[in-house]
């Protein structure tokens, strides 16, 4: 990318001023941003002209059951950078969490924000709504999370739920839910952008916010509201471990020797297989490589998962609804597949037909409760996995 495709030099002074970063740290943050929103070349430039040049955007913040991950997981981000960039290109007017302010000059601070910028801010969501008793159970300057909710949402430019709790109820919901918590989009009546995760991976929602930013608009999302740019691919596509799930080398006890190796946490139920999410290929903190729950030898607990995280006993195996292929074999971009050729249409279906085979196995495998251990011997397992 151009560095003069920020903006003049001006611009590019004052960025660098802002965000204390050289204009080439800046650059390389929005490449990573476009790709990792799946974005066509140029996009970057886009990116980056405006967050240089762009107004912040007014962000209201709410904040209700939940334990404050979310705010935590984005302020404790390690990338030098990208806590700042946060900061910078929104303008966070509320924000329970990190407001100096507190009782009615945080409350004043909300409403004159809301009147000042009508129509035009973004609403934050963290944290489920109990809807038992009216809405009894959590209160915020007199008013329930319903209240607050609902008020809050009428004059946003858009309401993104952070979190698994505002996304689907998340840990406040787990039965037998005594509050009633419920997701943002079930008290608004509707599907809105969620980004689940307890918490959430900090560079979704950067990337959400500086598509909103960019673009004035937020990015495409499935059917359960999840941006499709990091909610499109099962964990159990990019995990490294998934080399031992097709050979059958499973850890069956945490400490066990197959657990040392690192072999796959399928048996210790590993719910990477019904997850769909980008924990594997983005990671967390910043750390290097395997920082992310199965890196480090915890089975995925399906946290970005409807219906799977905070909903199925942890331990529970997972359900192989959908046969993928790892991403260690080629890549089709289907989205932007407009002038795909007939070659890759080929090699897709060579791809298809491949999964569709190794699937088989696996479910045969999988189905009759016999694995082939790494030694090649084949061992009954069923029941030793379910107890
Ligand atoms: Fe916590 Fe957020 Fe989990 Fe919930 O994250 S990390 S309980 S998703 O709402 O604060
Ligand atoms: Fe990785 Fe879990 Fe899939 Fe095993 S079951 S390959 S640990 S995602
Ligand atoms: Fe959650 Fe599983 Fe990712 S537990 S953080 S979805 S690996």
């Amino acid at each position: 990318m151009d560095e003069n495709s920020i903006g003049n030099e001006e611009d590019i002074l004052a960025l660098e001023n802002r965000l204390g970063i050289s204009r080439r740290s800046f650059m390389q943050l929005c490449v990573a941003m476009a790709s990792t929103m799946g974005l066509p070349t140029g996009a970057e430039a886009a990116i980056a002209k405006a967050v240089a040049t762009k107004q912040r955007p007014s962000v209201i913040w709410l904040h209700f059951q939940e334990c404050t991950g979310c705010t935590e997981s984005l302020l404790r981000a390690e990338h030098p950078t990208l806590e700042k960039l946060i900061l910078d290109i929104i303008s966070l007017d509320y924000h329970e969490t990190l407001f100096a302010a507190a009782g009615h000059q945080a409350e004043a601070a909300r409403k004159s924000a809301m009147k000042a910028n009508k129509g035009k801010y973004l609403l934050v969501v963290e944290g489920a709504i109990p809807t038992k008793d009216n809405g009894i159970y959590c209160k915020i300057g007199g008013q329930t999370a319903i209240e607050l909710l609902k008020e809050c949402a009428a004059d946003a430019a858009a309401v993104v739920a952070i979190g698994s709790c505002a996304s689907w109820g998340g840990m406040p919901s787990t039965p037998p839910n005594p509050t009633g918590a419920s997701s943002a989009g079930e008290v608004l009546g509707k599907v809105i952008p969620n980004i689940p995760g307890c918490p959430p991976n900090p560079y979704n929602f950067l990337a959400t916010v500086v598509h909103f930013l960019t673009f004035g608009k937020l990015p495409d999302v499935d059917q359960l509201g999840r941006p499709k740019f990091a909610y499109s691919r099962l964990i159990h596509e990019n995990c490294e471990r998934r080399a031992h799930f097709a050979a059958g080398r499973f850890a069956k006890e945490f400490g066990d020797e197959g657990h040392r190796k690192g072999y796959c946490l399928y048996k210790l139920g590993c719910k990477g297989p019904e997850t769909f999410g980008n924990c594997p290929a983005v990671l967390f903190g910043d750390v290097g490589n395997a920082s992310w729950p199965v890196g480090t030898g915890h089975p995925c607990i399906g946290c970005t998962e409807k219906g799977v995280g905070f909903a199925k006993p942890i331990h529970a195996l997972a359900e192989i609804r959908f046969v993928t292929p790892p991403t260690g074999f080629p890549h089709i971009v289907e989205d932007q597949g407009k002038g795909a050729s007939m070659g890759a249409l080929a090699l897709t279906a060579v791809i298809a037909g491949a999964a569709a085979g190794a699937g088989a196995m696996l479910a045969k495998n999988l189905g009759k409760g016999v694995e082939i251990d790494n030694g090649g011997t084949a061992v009954k397992h069923e029941e030793e996995a379910k107890s």
